[in-house]
């Protein structure tokens, strides 16, 4: 049902802020794009997502993996995030009991809920894991996205384990677990009414794959055969030889193969 709704329609009927954000950021934008700014210092971190701003609807992080971090760097990334208009998404991937990731979720070095728009978690350790980091990230208006299913290959979920990951998230409800990470409409067997997010990892338009398993397919794949709804792309943009101009001339490029498969996805 969401793949002939325009992203903009979505966005007026969301129950939550952080959704309603992003699905008005892709239809003014015209990107479904998020580029993953896997990179291990600060000021590389910025120099990245100042450059692809202008192409992106969301900017996703690893922040455990920075080696100068401080509190500068997100809130810089947060100021840019209001400047250019996109949605921040630390790529958590929380995977404990509740009370645990509620603390991982709001404290330490990172306080990741300080900052990031929306953050993910694995649904393996059952639906505490949601509570846990509802309780942390409900009351600030944030989102969570379940990881109903993973781009690299022998990966175990799969099956009733993805079947599980949609029904605990509809249990949740749609004002607080937004949609999945998924590298297809998981969502299908729902009402017309429902509406979930799909962002999908694993998207290159050269490489095919990488020596640990990654897995790759191109926007066109995702969003038109497989009806996701957010093409997730990392060393393709930032990767690419060139330099500082190559990087946003890339993004530009995924951006605009990723809108004309969504376009081409409504007038079906
Ligand atoms: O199943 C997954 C889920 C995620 S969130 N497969 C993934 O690759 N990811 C993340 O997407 C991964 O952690 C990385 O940050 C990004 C893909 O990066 P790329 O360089 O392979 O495009």
């Amino acid at each position: 049902p969401t793949t002939t709704k325009r992203y903009g329609a979505r966005a007026a009927a969301h129950t939550n802020p952080t959704a309603r954000r992003l699905l008005e950021t892709m239809e003014r934008k015209k990107t479904n794009l998020c580029v993953s700014v896997d990179v291990t210092k600060a000021a590389d971190v910025l120099e990245v997502v100042r450059r692809v701003a202008p192409a992106v609807c969301m900017v996703k992080t690893h922040i455990d993996i920075i080696e100068d971090f401080t509190p500068a760097l997100t809130a810089e990334l947060a100021r840019l995030a209001e400047e250019h208009d996109f949605v921040i998404f630390e790529d958590r991937k929380f995977a404990d009991i509740g009370n645990t990731v509620s603390l991982q979720y709001s404290s330490g070095v990172h306080r990741i809920a300080e900052w990031s728009h929306m953050t993910n978690a694995h649904p393996l350790p059952g639906p505490g894991i949601i509570t846990g980091l509802g309780v942390v990230g409900k009351p600030l208006g944030r989102a969570l996205l379940l990881l109903a299913e993973m781009s690299s290959a022998g990966n175990l979920a799969t099956g009733e384990y993805t079947r599980t990951a949609v029904r605990m998230a509809r249990e949740a409800g749609r004002d607080w677990v937004v949609g999945f990470i998924a590298m297809g409409r998981v969502d299908e067997d729902g009402p017309a009414d429902e509406d979930f997010l799909v962002l999908t990892p694993g998207v290159g338009l050269v490489a095919k794959g990488d020596k640990l398993g990654q897995q790759y397919r191109t926007p066109r794949e995702v969003v038109y055969d497989s009806g996701c709804d957010v093409i997730i792309v990392g060393r393709g943009i930032y990767g690419v030889q060139g330099g500082a101009e190559a990087v946003l001339a890339e993004a530009e490029r995924y951006r605009a193969e990723g809108w004309k498969a969504y376009e081409e996805r409504l007038n079906r």
